[in-house]
């Protein structure tokens, strides 16, 4: 990923809903001007969700999620229809195609379903160069589900501004957190960023949060200062006055906040991605359940990434060693990557998610609500390993 790039995960995600054949691929293809989606009369051409990074005038940077049309039959459509089910997680705003035929009973259950999670969603009748009453099925629409649709030809490309715009209208508010560091800094601030002294991103490069939070301190007017661990301390020395905030990798915790001056308060990077990328209060309730560990006490840790050269060793070793130095070795620890989170939690007694810099904000927050309504507590890796080391009533949440 270039720096140019928006990262993914920061995209406003839109997912477009709808009977097979209803024009979802062209409707894509329509909107960004480009002919990239597979399109053809062939009822399921798209099969799997498809993501599309897209910029899209006058929103900016998007994801678009192409779906497998939800009336997809058989064996295999069963499986089509559960895969576009999950990208609900996801979808920060919802568009639902309607059919020419002005049959709407399937529309109406995921309609229902988009609504119960709160996701805005544009109507679009589609197609509208080829079907004769145009007018008629507005009407339908706007009567059973009390939404104006957008009347559309994907063809001429008739009514596509005007979709654009309903989209731009549609952007939830606070769909990101309004910043990384949020109050925890004010303008001319100086803040001082510890990184781990053996920097694991590969050769010439920041890790993704490192790379935002910079970005984010410069837009808040601050003057960022970056050590590596073992320059810590020289670059205190070196400042006239103590730093108005100092935010560590989390692996240094325990040395910086020996070292650091005792006004200047100390947060991470996983704090607060914590906080921009899901919940940290409830990530800090969660950490609670760690007092309550047993030695027969089972653990999810949850990576967002497949690959995780980065985050391996906070999940995969950092993490359990100090849970199974603390309870006892028979403590069970699972892994879980990606996209296969377990949709029964109740066999854990904690999940500890990683900081979800892979995933948009919606989706870690949908995990989170998960693990609440099954009652399981849930925390993140930053929080835990804060807790576990003893200082996360030490540090200042954003
Ligand atoms: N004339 C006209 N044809 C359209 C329009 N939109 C889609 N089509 C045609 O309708 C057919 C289905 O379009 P797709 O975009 O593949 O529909 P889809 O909803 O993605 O279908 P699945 O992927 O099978 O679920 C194709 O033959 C398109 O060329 C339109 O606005 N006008
Ligand atoms: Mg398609």
């Amino acid at each position: 990923m270039s720096l140019t790039n928006t990262p993914s995960a920061n995209r406003l995600h839109i997912g477009i809903y709808g009977r097979r054949n209803s024009g979802k691929s062209s409707l894509i293809n329509a909107l960004t001007g480009q002919e990239t989606a597979l399109v053809s009369d062939y009822a399921g051409t798209t099969t799997d969700p498809v993501y599309k990074a897209m910029e899209l005038h006058p929103i900016g940077p998007v994801m678009f999620i192409d779906t497998a049309g939800f009336d997809d039959e058989g064996e295999l459509g069963a499986l089509r229809v559960q895969r576009t089910q999950e990208t609900l997680r996801k979808a920060d705003l919802a568009l639902m195609v309607f059919s020419p035929d002005g049959d709407f009973s399937q529309e109406a259950g995921w309609l229902r379903e988009l609504r119960e999670q709160n996701v805005p969603v544009v109507g679009v009748i589609s197609q509208a160069d080829r079907i004769p009453n145009v007018i008629a099925l507005c009407e339908a629409v706007q009567k059973e589900f009390s939404l104006s649709p957008i009347v559309v030809s994907a063809k001429t490309r008739e009514g596509i501004p005007a979709l654009r715009e309903a989209i731009a209208r549609a952007v939830p508010e606070g769909f990101e957190a309004a910043s990384i560091t949020q109050s925890l800094v004010r303008e001319g601030d100086i803040v001082l960023l510890v990184m781990p002294q053996d920097i694991q991103a590969p050769k010439g490069r920041l890790i993704l949060p490192q790379v935002q939070t910079i970005r984010d301190l410069l837009d808040r007017r601050c003057t960022v200062v970056s050590v590596t661990a073992d320059r810590l301390e020289p670059a205190l020395r070196a400042l006239k006055a103590p730093p108005a905030l100092i935010i560590t990798d989390s692996q240094c915790f325990e040395m910086v906040h020996r070292v650091k001056p005792d006004e200047t308060p100390l947060t991470s990077f996983s704090v607060l991605f914590a906080a921009y990328k899901g919940d940290i209060r409830a990530y800090v309730e969660g950490a609670a359940a760690i007092d309550q560990l047993t030695a027969q006490s089972r653990v999810l840790i949850a990576e967002a990434c497949t690959h995780a050269p980065l985050q391996e060793d906070i999940g995969r070793v950092k993490i359990p060693r100090a849970l199974r130095k603390r309870f006892g070795e028979s403590l069970r620890v699972d892994i879980c990557a990606g996209v296969d989170f377990p949709v029964d939690l109740t066999p854990y007694d904690l999940v500890i998610h990683c900081g979800g810099c892979m995933f948009n904000r919606r989706y870690v927050l949908s995990r989170i609500r998960q693990a609440q309504a099954q009652g399981v507590p849930m925390t993140n890796y930053g929080v835990a390993l804060a807790k576990l080391t003893g200082i996360l009533d030490q540090i200042v949440l954003p």
